[in-house]
């Protein structure tokens, strides 16, 4: 693969990298993602567009998202040759991404018969027109061909389960669908300007054949508006939906990129995974989030996990406040589901689902991973037990009020949320008499290798600070919105807050600084991750549950390490550094999500060199492919955002050391040694500023400033 300023190039057919390269070459504008396929390709080889929202279920089978009927299937034979690069000869071929503006482009050359036959085609999914996928296909020849060109939408689809669509009809190039379950119509509209069903061209040698398709795709309550929506969309040249859709592009990057000079790989790691989170993001709804695996397919049930508050909403909220609001409100909006979930396991408030659908109802089984060696379902405590996950989505809420300055959202059911969420937090706590204190008891944290421990320290705390973003929020309200407040007070019982906050126990570090990950973790087999391996008995084999990781200090990610990367102004420089040290021998890092806490804390404590590795890996992740494939027998390839997320998170809060207050951003910055500059955007409180840091100078200017933003810099102060 080779990689240049804006742009990744496979510069040959690697059959063996199909799958990988569908990831890694994915283009999608939030409302759909479209896998790095080749038009020829089918089912097998994965081709997918991937719907932001959408789910379904077929008979038993677990609900996940909806995957559209291909609109980019295009098949060419010239004379008895199919121009399939699975098949036929080829003497060329290239895949290209462009980042820049989400352009997915080939060009293959076949021989046929003596004959080189080059087949281009460039495709993107409208930023501007999210319903609108385009694609221009090239053929060109050396030698007289008579070529044979199909097109259409393919129903023969990738599903990993099962058909979610029964066909209702289908006339005039306008495909008419219905999801399975719920009923949902889907219509994809077609039209192919220079070829239309199947095609005959006879081509002289020197001469080329282009046509173009575009196709609408739409689904609930858009079918309404389709048919205008796609006429007004064909009635635009494919260069001009191009230009459209390059400025949607052009306008992302200019409040978001991350210039990094002297290290062209880690400035291009880290746009390709800006790249990403710009395009899976929904981006005029409020109705879904961001899926675990962004939206290159179905993996994980295409649910949102704490992945979005924790990993990638920092990076919206400092970047692109609408769309940040947007994710928070989806988390509001879908209370009712975390309601029923406390309900069903016992519990008052509201319990957030570990892997959330459309209706906040909880996509996750009880028995989510098959034992391999008997192919039998194996209980998990992700969905009952890993409740941080109430906790993370007032996080992402809180925090995009702090740095937005908008505080609006508290109002239309976000106060509700953060109250209900404590308060599924204060029924599940347990209270000990003698210690006068509140535990948690029975939970998974971030490392789900020990699942039903006591005391998680990031779990612990996270409540804790669900239980102050409470208390804060309610300050608001009296002092912003009084008859808010007072029906709030009238409605709600509050007497219970004050005790619990003030009384839950949160694990601190011990005597030699380290702070235990979860009760008598420290009495677990001391070992090594070498020697774990040395253990396995079969590939795949899945550590947790009771599996090999289970009885011994091994986790598989950040735990300890999340906690002093998301409250890293809390504690002594000594204690990261112990604790780093600590656990990361320990540390799998079998979840991308683990990389990006470790670079974080270490760029904090002015380790740069340690933190420029996990920087790397957190950055590089979905173009290494450098990531677990299987969890027992269940396929987990993707993309993955919140490792995207992590990489902008470790850019800016640890090489940038941006951290912030209520009222006050503060810019302590420590870069690698090979770093020339370093400069970002940030959004604070509504002022748009840009910050170059070099080994002499930080410079932070303002868009539009206002005077009224206080920005601290290496301790000094300025107004912007
Ligand atoms: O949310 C994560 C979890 O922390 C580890 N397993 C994968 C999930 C989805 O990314």
């Amino acid at each position: 693969m080779n990689i240049g300023t804006w742009e990744i190039k496979e510069p040959k057919f690697l059959p063996d990298k199909v799958e990988q390269n569908g990831s890694r070459f994915l283009i999608a504008n939030g409302f759909m993602g479209y896998r790095g396929t080749m038009e020829e390709f089918g089912k097998n080889q994965l081709v997918a567009l991937n719907m932001a929202g959408l789910f379904d279920k077929n008979g038993d089978s677990w609900r996940e998202s909806v995957n559209a009927p291909n609109p980019f299937y295009v098949k060419v034979s010239a004379g008895n040759t199919e121009l399939n690069v699975l098949s036929a000869n080829i003497s060329n071929h290239e895949q290209t991404l462009n980042i820049k503006h989400g352009i997915h482009s080939r060009n293959t050359v076949f021989s046929v018969d003596g004959a080189n036959v080059t087949v281009t085609a460039e495709r993107f999914l409208s930023m501007k027109r999210e319903n609108i996928a385009a694609l221009k296909y090239t053929v060109s020849t050396n030698k007289d061909i008579c070529l044979n060109i199909e097109t259409k939408v393919d129903t023969d689809i990738w599903n990993i389960h099962g058909n979610h669509f029964t066909v209702k009809d289908q006339k005039d190039n306008v495909l008419y669908l219905e999801t399975i379950e719920n009923k949902i119509p889907v219509v994809v509209y077609e039209e192919v300007v220079g070829a239309t069903g199947k095609n005959e061209v006879s081509l002289k040698a020197g001469e080329t054949f282009t046509f173009v398709k575009l196709c609408g795709i739409y689904w609930g309550e858009k079918v309404a508006v389709s048919a205008e929506n796609f006429k007004e969309a064909t009635s635009l040249s494919f260069d001009e939906l191009l230009l459209e859709h390059k400025s949607v592009w052009d306008s992302i990057w200019n409040n978001c990129d991350v210039e990094i000079e002297g290290d062209d790989e880690a400035q291009f790691a880290i746009r390709y995974s800006l790249y990403h989170l710009n395009s899976i993001a929904p981006r005029n709804t409020n109705k879904c989030s961001i899926p675990a695996r962004g939206l290159s397919g179905q993996v994980y049930k295409g649910a949102a996990f704490w992945d979005t508050e924790m990993f990638m909403m920092p990076f919206f909220s400092f970047t692109n406040a609408d769309l940040c609001k947007n994710l928070a409100a989806y988390r509001i909006n879908t209370i009712e589901g975390a309601k029923r979930k406390a309900k069903e396991f016992g519990f008052e408030g509201a319990f957030y689902a570990w892997e959330s659908h459309e209706t906040g109802d909880d996509a996750c089984t009880l028995f989510n991973v098959n034992d391999i060696f008997t192919g039998r379902p194996l209980r998990t405590y992700f969905k009952d037990c890993q409740i941080h996950v109430s906790a993370d989505v007032v996080y992402g809420l809180w925090e995009y009020c702090r740095v937005s300055g908008d505080y609006s959202l508290l109002f239309s059911g976000g106060l509700e949320m953060i109250y209900q969420c404590l308060y599924f937090f204060y029924s599940y706590a347990v209270y000990k008499p003698l210690s006068k204190r509140f535990e948690l008891h029975n939970t998974v944290g971030p490392d789900e290798y020990h699942e039903r421990v006591n005391n998680n320290a990031f779990t612990n705390r996270m409540v804790k600070y669900t239980a102050d973003a409470l208390y804060n929020a309610l300050e608001y309200a009296k002092e912003n919105n009084t008859a808010y407040y007072e029906e709030f007070c009238t409605n709600h019982d509050v007497s219970w807050v004050e005790n619990f906050k003030e009384n839950l126990y949160v694990p601190a570090p011990n005597e030699n600084q380290i702070i235990e990950q979860f009760d008598r973790y420290f009495t677990l087999e001391d070992t090594d991750l070498d020697t774990l391996r040395s253990r396995e008995i079969m590939k795949n084999e899945y550590w947790g549950g009771h599996g090999l990781a289970s009885n011994t200090r091994i986790l598989k990610q950040a735990d300890v390490l999340m906690l002093l990367n998301v409250f890293r102004n809390e504690y002594e420089e000594s204690v990261k550094k112990a604790n780093w040290e600590f656990y990361e021998p320990y540390t799998e890092h079998g979840s991308s999500l683990s990389a990006c806490a470790y670079g974080i804390v270490a760029a904090g404590i002015g380790m740069a060199d340690w933190a420029y590795k996990y920087f790397m890996k957190t950055a590089t992740v979905d173009l290494t492919g450098d990531t677990k494939q299987y969890l027992g027998d269940m396929y987990i390839g993707g993309t993955h955002p919140a490792a995207n997320g992590g990489s902008w998170n470790t850019a800016v809060f640890g090489f940038g050391g941006v951290s912030y207050t209520d009222t006050t951003l503060d810019i302590s910055p420590s870069l690698p040694k090979h770093w020339k500059n370093l400069k970002f955007k940030l959004l604070w409180q509504g002022v748009r500023l840009t910050v170059s840091i070099n080994e002499n100078e930080v410079t932070v200017t303002a868009d539009k400033p206002t005077n009224a933003i206080n920005v601290t810099v290496n301790k000094k102060e300025y107004k912007f």
